[in-house]
């Protein structure tokens, strides 16, 4: 198998966490030149974006969600990242909901130039969105039921968005929410997570290279 994914992307973290925590022989691979543009990639990913996972019968799964789903139901021998209660899976995949639903699009919206009115509305969104989550992790390394599950995957690469993103306004719009905080500083304990940030930490470094 093969992940297109791109070191800077939370989305292709989360992919990575995952691929690399349930042990699977996957080659974590760039785009193509002409990314995101080339028509070659956009008849894999018709959104045009990262991740997307091709399967070794060449099949393409895009949304890093979706493939996180898929890799459970495809390896069930391999190390579970849902947790075995019911409720505990629900409460998972309404945090990786969290992540795509309110977390992330204030985020994405603010990476491009935006008027100062519109950036402060963004950072509001993103503030109630980060107090939400204060709300919602459970106090523990992990978000939900003790162990690395898709909820993790999908809320530390968007806190290291958050910190990053804040970071450009000259705000940390983590460090007053104390289990937000706590939870950012006790993840990174996990080697799959703290690799993924590492790698998107260096992929955000090369794409805003220091003046
Ligand atoms: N909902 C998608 C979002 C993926 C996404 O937005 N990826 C970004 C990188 S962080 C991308 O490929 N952007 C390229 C573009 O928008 O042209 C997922 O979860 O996979």
């Amino acid at each position: 198998m093969q992940l297109i994914s791109l070191p800077a992307s939370p989305f292709a973290a989360r992919a990575r966490i995952a691929v690399r925590a349930k042990g699977l022989d996957v080659e974590i691979v760039p785009p193509p030149s002409g990314w995101p543009h080339d028509r070659r990639f956009r008849d894999i990913s018709p959104t045009g974006r990262v991740p997307v996972l091709i399967l070794d019968d060449g099949v393409a799964v895009w949304e890093s969600a979706v493939i996180l789903e898929l890799l459970e139901e495809l390896f069930p021998q391999a190390r579970p990242l849902l947790p075995a209660g019911v409720l505990e899976r629900a409460r998972t995949r309404q945090l990786v909901r969290v992540a795509d639903l309110y977390l992330m699009p204030p985020m994405v919206a603010l990476a491009t130039p935006q008027s100062p009115t519109e950036n402060r509305r963004l950072l509001d969104q993103l503030a109630d969105a980060l107090a939400m989550l204060d709300d919602l992790l459970e106090d523990g390394p992990y978000a939900v039921g003790g162990s690395l599950s898709h909820a993790d995957c999908a809320i530390a690469p968007a806190l290291l968005a958050a910190r990053v993103t804040g970071g450009r306004f000259g705000i940390d719009p983590i460090e007053a929410l104390p289990r937000v905080e706590a939870y950012a500083r006790a993840v990174i304990r996990d080697e799959h997570v703290v690799e993924a940030l590492l790698e998107m930490e260096e992929g955000i470094r090369r794409l805003v290279p220091r003046r």
